[in-house]
C-alpha cells in the first residue's frame, strides 16, 4: 500500500508535488524546524518552512500569493507570498508521528509574528489548519476567511462544537 498523500502543491511552480509523510520528512534538514514550541506561541510539534516547500517545488518567481487549502472544513486563506516566504512554516509531526487532526493536522500553517483577526492580510485566522494543498498564484485567490465579527465568532463557536 502506497502511503498517503498529505499535502498538495500546485499552481505556478516548476514541479507540481503530491508529498507523503516520508517525502515531507526528507526534505532537507536546512529546512526543517525540530521543535516549534519557541516560534510558534507553545505550539508542538516539527515542521518545514515555506522556504523549504518553495525549493521542493521550484515555485516561479512570478508567483506572489499562497493560497492554504483545507478540503477538511472548507476553510481558505490566501496571502501576500512575500509577507511569509521567511518565516512561515508548516507543522506535520508530532513526537515522530503525522501531526492529528484533532492538532490541526495533517499540516498546519502557522507565521510567527501574525496580527490579529481581521487586522490584516496576514492575520491569525491565515494560520490555517488542515491544510492539505498549497496553491501559488499570480495575484490573489481563494479566500473565505471570516469578513465581519459576528462572522468570525460565529467560525469560533463552530470549531469549539467540534472540538478542534
Ligand atoms: N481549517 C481551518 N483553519 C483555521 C480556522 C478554521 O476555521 N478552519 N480558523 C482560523 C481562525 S479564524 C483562527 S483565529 C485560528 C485559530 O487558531 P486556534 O484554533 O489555534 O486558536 O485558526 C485559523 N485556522
Ligand atoms: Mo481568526
Amino acid at each position: 500500500m502506497t502511503e498517503s498523500i498529505l499535502l498538495r502543491i500546485t499552481g505556478e511552480v516548476g514541479q507540481p508535488k503530491e508529498l507523503t509523510f516520508a517525502d515531507l520528512t526528507a526534505i532537507d534538514p536546512q529546512f526543517q524546524i525540530a521543535d516549534v514550541s519557541s516560534q510558534a506561541g507553545g505550539r508542538k510539534g516539527m515542521a518545514v518552512t515555506l522556504a523549504g516547500l518553495l525549493n521542493v517545488a521550484a515555485v516561479k518567481s512570478s508567483a506572489n500569493y499562497l493560497t492554504l487549502h483545507a478540503a477538511a472544513d472548507n476553510f481558505h486563506a490566501s496571502i501576500p507570498l512575500d509577507g511569509v516566504r521567511e518565516k512561515a512554516f508548516l507543522i506535520y509531526a508530532l513526537d515522530g508521528a503525522p501531526l492529528a487532526v484533532k492538532a490541526g493536522g495533517p499540516c498546519r500553517f502557522f507565521v510567527p509574528d501574525h496580527l490579529a483577526c481581521r487586522s490584516a492580510e496576514i492575520d491569525e485566522c491565515a494560520n490555517v489548519k488542515f491544510v492539505d494543498t498549497l496553491e501559488f498564484t499570480v495575484g490573489k485567490g481563494h479566500d473565505n476567511r471570516p469578513h465581519d465579527d459576528a462572522a468570525h465568532a460565529a467560525l469560533h463557536a463552530n470549531e469549539k462544537s467540534h472540538e478542534h
